[in-house]
C-alpha cells in the first residue's frame, strides 16, 4: 500500500504534468468528439435553406441545433480537389491538387490532414466511412489520415439490371473503381437514375449509416473505458449521380410540381471557357451524347426528380446517425458538422452537374453544432470557405491551429459561431481549372472570375456578376462595371501565384 504522502506526491506530479502540457493527449478525456458528415454533390437544396420543394426533415432538424452558414462556398467545384481543400485547409491553387487523379502524398508527402492533426495533438481515434477522400480516377484515398482502415463503399451503384445493360461494367463505375481508366469511352453508359422498391441498406448510403451507428456505439464504450475522444467522418454518396434511390424517396415528390430551370442560356458576353455543355452527365443514359443537344422536358424533370429523391434518401440516413448520437447521449459533447463538397447545376445556364465557377456549382451547405458555443437555430450570412473548417474544428477542440507543412488558407469561424455578425472574411475565393484557370472572388454582392493560363502572359478573360440585380447570372457585366472589376482585381492580385497543374 502506498503511504498517504506517496499518494499526494503522485497526484501532484500528475496535476503538474497536465498543467505543463496544454493541448496534450493527457487532456483527451476533456475533448469534444467530432462527427463530420460529408455529402457528395449536395447544394443547399434543403428545407432549412428555404428550398420549399425539398423534403429534408432530418437535416432541417440538425440545422435547428446549431448554426447554418448561408454564404458558404467550396474552393473548387469537383469532388477530389474539394475534399483536399477541406482536409488540408489549403486552396488548390496553393497545393496544385486540382485534379480528380491528383495524388496528395506525391505532391505533399508530409501533409498533416485534419484527422491526423486531431490524432496527433488531441489523442483522437480517427475513422472514416464511405466517401471521404475521393477514390477513383486513379486515386485510392489517404489511409495515412485515419487510425483504422477506411470503410469503403460504392459511389456508383445500381440494383436494376437495365441500368447496366444486364450487369456490364459502366463508364462511371469504371472511373470510381479505378478500372480500365484509359478505355472509358469503350464501355456502356449506366443509367442516370433508377427507383427500385428497395431497402435503404440495399444502397451504399444505408450501409454507411448502419456502420457509422456501430462505430458510434463502439466509440462510446471506448470513451467510457479509455477516455478516447473520436473523430468520425461519415461520407454519403448521393445526391451524386446516378440518382439511384429507393422508390419511396421518389414518391415524396410530385414530378409535375418540381422547379424547372428558369434560365437555360449561358451568360451573355461570358468567355467561352467559362461555360459547360456535356461532360459528366453525358456518361449516363438516356442523356444525349452530343454536347450541344437539347434535353427533353421529360429528361430534365426526371433528373431534377432524381436529385431531390437522392437528397431525401441521404437525409433519412443522416437522421438515423444523428438519432443514434442522441440515444447514446453523445450529443452534449460531440461537435457535428454537415458539409456538401460543392453545389450542382440542375439545368440552370443550361449546365448539369458541377465543374464551373458559377453560383450553383460553388455555394454549399455548412451546418455546425458545437455544444457550449453555438446557439440553436442560428444562421449567418458571413462568407465562409471549405478551408475554414480545419482551423475552426481545431479551435473548438482546444487543439493548436493547423500549421501544415501544407499552406493553411483557412481561418477559424469560431468568432462567427459565437456571434453570427462577426466578420472573419471579406470575400470567398474559389477556382476551377479548364484550358485556363478561373479564379473567383465572391463578395456579398458580386463575383469576379479571372480566366488566365497558369504562368502564362495571356490577357485575362473576365466575368463579373451582380447578384443583387441579376441573381441568375444572365449577363457578364465586366465591361459595364469597370470600377467593381478594378476593386475586386486588386483583391485577387493579393493571392499567391497559382501552383502549376502538373505537379
Ligand atoms: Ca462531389
Amino acid at each position: 500500500m502506498p503511504s498517504k504522502i506517496q499518494t499526494i506526491v503522485t497526484l501532484l506530479t500528475l496535476t503538474a504534468c497536465c498543467l505543463l502540457a496544454p493541448n496534450s493527449v493527457a487532456q483527451a478525456k476533456e475533448r469534444p468528439n467530432v462527427l463530420l458528415i460529408l455529402v457528395d454533390d449536395l447544394k443547399p437544396a434543403l428545407g432549412c435553406y428555404g428550398d420549399t420543394i425539398a423534403k429534408t426533415p432530418h437535416i432541417d432538424s440538425l440545422a435547428g441545433r446549431g448554426m447554418r452558414f448561408d454564404m458558404a462556398y467550396c474552393n473548387q467545384a469537383v469532388c477530389a480537389p474539394s475534399r483536399f481543400t477541406l482536409m488540408l485547409g489549403s486552396h488548390s491553387t496553393s497545393t496544385g491538387l486540382y485534379g480528380l487523379g491528383s495524388q496528395l502524398r506525391q505532391i505533399i508527402p508530409e501533409a498533416v490532414t485534419m484527422p491526423q492533426h486531431f490524432a496527433k495533438h488531441g489523442g483522437y481515434r480517427t475513422e472514416s466511412l464511405g466517401k471521404i477522400f475521393h477514390i477513383g480516377h486513379g486515386n485510392h484515398g489517404d489511409p495515412e489520415s485515419f487510425s483504422v482502415p477506411h470503410f469503403k463503399e460504392k459511389v456508383i451503384e445500381y440494383l436494376e439490371p437495365d441500368s447496366t445493360d444486364g450487369g456490364q461494367l459502366t463508364r462511371e463505375e469504371a472511373y470510381f473503381t479505378n478500372q480500365m481508366l484509359d478505355q472509358i469511352k469503350s464501355l456502356p453508359r449506366g443509367a442516370a437514375y433508377e427507383s427500385p422498391e428497395a431497402k435503404d441498406e440495399d444502397y451504399a448510403d444505408g450501409r454507411v449509416a448502419a456502420e457509422t451507428i456501430q462505430r458510434l456505439q463502439a466509440a462510446k464504450q471506448r470513451r467510457q473505458t479509455e477516455g478516447t475522444p473520436f473523430f468520425i467522418a461519415a461520407g454519403f454518396a448521393r445526391p451524386h449521380l446516378p440518382f439511384s434511390a429507393p422508390q419511396k424517396y421518389w414518391d415524396l415528390y410530385d414530378p409535375a410540381s418540381l422547379p424547372m430551370p428558369e434560365h437555360e442560356a449561358l451568360p451573355v458576353d461570358a468567355p467561352q471557357v467559362a461555360g459547360k455543355r456535356g461532360g459528366e452527365i453525358s456518361n449516363y443514359k438516356p442523356v444525349p451524347t452530343q454536347p450541344k443537344a437539347e434535353f427533353s422536358d421529360d429528361l430534365k424533370r426526371n433528373l431534377i426528380h432524381g436529385y431531390y429523391a437522392s437528397v431525401s434518401y441521404v437525409d433519412a440516413q443522416i437522421g438515423k446517425v444523428v438519432s443514434e448520437l442522441d440515444r447514446l447521449e453523445l450529443s452534449e459533447n460531440t461537435i457535428v458538422v454537415l458539409w456538401g463538397d460543392h453545389g450542382f447545376h440542375l439545368g440552370d445556364l443550361g449546365i448539369w452537374t458541377k465543374h464551373t465557377n458559377y453560383e450553383q456549382a460553388n455555394r454549399i451547405p455548412i451546418l455546425i453544432t458545437a455544444p457550449g458555443v453555438t446557439q440553436p437555430g442560428t444562421s449567418t450570412k458571413q462568407l465562409t470557405e471549405s478551408v475554414d473548417l480545419f482551423p475552426t474544428l481545431s479551435e473548438l477542440a482546444g487543439l493548436p491551429a493547423p500549421t501544415g507543412p501544407q499552406p493553411i488558407d483557412g481561418v477559424s469561424l469560431v468568432p462567427v459561431l459565437q456571434n453570427p455578425s462577426a466578420r472573419v472574411r471579406e470575400h470567398a475565393y474559389h477556382v476551377f481549372p479548364k484550358r485556363k484557370l478561373g479564379r473567383a472572388i465572391r463578395t456579398e454582392r458580386h463575383r469576379l472570375v479571372q480566366w488566365k493560363t497558369i504562368g502564362g502572359d495571356d490577357v485575362p478573360a473576365l466575368e463579373l456578376y451582380d447578384y443583387q440585380t441579376d441573381p441568375l447570372e444572365t449577363k457578364n457585366l465586366a465591361v459595364d462595371l469597370p470600377e467593381v472589376v478594378k476593386q475586386l482585381s486588386i483583391v485577387l492580385e493579393k493571392y499567391p501565384a497559382p501552383a502549376a497543374r502538373d505537379r
